[in-house]
């Protein structure tokens, strides 16, 4: 399933570690992109009519062991170093996601959602303290509260640019520490807010850093403009495109190709906007964390078929770790409808 000429180095960990995230735009293989996206487009097409296609989320608990293809991706030698570059050497996988983001013509506003530009780990993850020392996580405070030992890795499945709704990260910002959230402004504005907090996802109040005054910019070796496809050379800074600058820091929107890979810093405030090209945007997102004390969620994910609601649950991934059955995983109903 993936290149065996794929790698991360330590120039990568040194560009995650600056830049709060990293691209490799080589990691599937043709058989195994092809194979990913046959996977993904039969969970699409079988799902219930109710689940949202941008939040499938935890297959990895769900599919049959021999099929679970999600699982297999999840404990990739590659994809365990890349995690365990930065988190050490005890990672649980604590959820999987599905994210697509279906063409839509720029006059319908594109297809899928904007999501809002925030930062992760900062609500959806508690931390239950070990026999040893973890205290409980808080949901604001510094860069180096416990909530920063996450690492998200985003697989394009689609060339990916600004266009079709590609993710875009501050770079550079992932030091800042834990950003205020953004209030409400209007009654306008809550429908979206209340979509985004069902699944923890809390604006981060950029007071005037991004949006409109931001002055489109490029960068000698970023490659083509954002508004560029994917296929029009990725290189440069690993794959993102430059579109902006403001208080000396950059907005990179990632332009990766189908089959590669990008790791982002949870501190780092990133967002994508919806899809207004005729082409589709299809993601798979990895979520870990170092294993220290137990992790537990309030949240609840929606099984792909309809079928229940899966209980978030963190699993030591491990190079050949045997794919949980769905057995091992404790179907929940939600308390609004217990
Ligand atoms: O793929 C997207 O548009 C959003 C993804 C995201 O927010 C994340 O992976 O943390």
């Amino acid at each position: 399933m993936v290149d065996p000429r794929a790698a991360f180095s330590q120039a990568e960990q040194a560009r995650f570690d600056r830049d709060g995230f990293v691209i490799l735009q080589r990691f599937l293989t043709a058989e195994g992109l092809s194979l990913l996206r046959q996977s993904v487009d039969a969970v699409l097409a079988e799902k219930d009519a109710g689940a949202d296609e941008e939040w499938i989320v935890n297959l990895h608990q769900v599919l049959p062991p021999e099929l679970n293809w999600m699982w297999a991706l999840a404990t990739h030698p590659l994809v365990l170093s890349m995690v365990r570059a930065s988190l050490g050497p005890h990672v649980v996988l604590y959820a999987s996601q599905i994210h697509r983001k279906p063409p839509g013509g720029s006059a319908s506003g594109g297809g899928g959602h904007l999501v809002p530009m925030h930062q992760d780990g900062g609500g959806d993850v508690r931390f239950r303290p070990s026999a040893q020392t973890a205290p409980t996580c808080p949901i604001t405070s510094s860069a180096s509260d416990m909530c920063s030992r996450c690492r998200t890795l985003w697989l394009p499945l689609d060339d990916v640019d600004a266009s079709n709704g590609s993710l875009q990260v501050l770079r550079g910002w992932h030091t800042r520490g834990r950003l205020p959230l953004r209030q409400i402004a209007c009654a306008a504005e809550l429908p979206a807010a209340e979509y985004f907090a069902r699944y923890h996802v809390f604006a981060s109040d950029l007071a005037g850093i991004t949006g409109a005054a931001v002055p489109a910019r490029r960068r000698a070796g970023a490659g083509a403009g954002a508004g560029a496809g994917a296929g029009a050379g990725a290189g440069g800074e690993g794959g993102a495109a430059l579109v902006g600058a403001a208080n000396g820091r950059d907005l990179a929107v990632y332009r990766v190709r189908a089959g590669g890979l990008a790791m982002h810093h949870p501190l780092a405030p990133h967002g994508s906007r919806p899809n207004t090209s005729a082409r589709d945007r299809r993601v798979l997102i990895l979520r870990y964390m170092a294993r220290r004390g137990r992790a537990t969620d309030e949240g609840w994910a929606r099984c792909h078929r309809g079928r229940g609601w899966f209980r978030k649950e963190a699993l030591e991934a491990a190079e050949g770790a045997p794919p949980p059955r769905p057995a091992d995983v404790t179907p929940r109903l939600p308390p609004s409808v217990q």
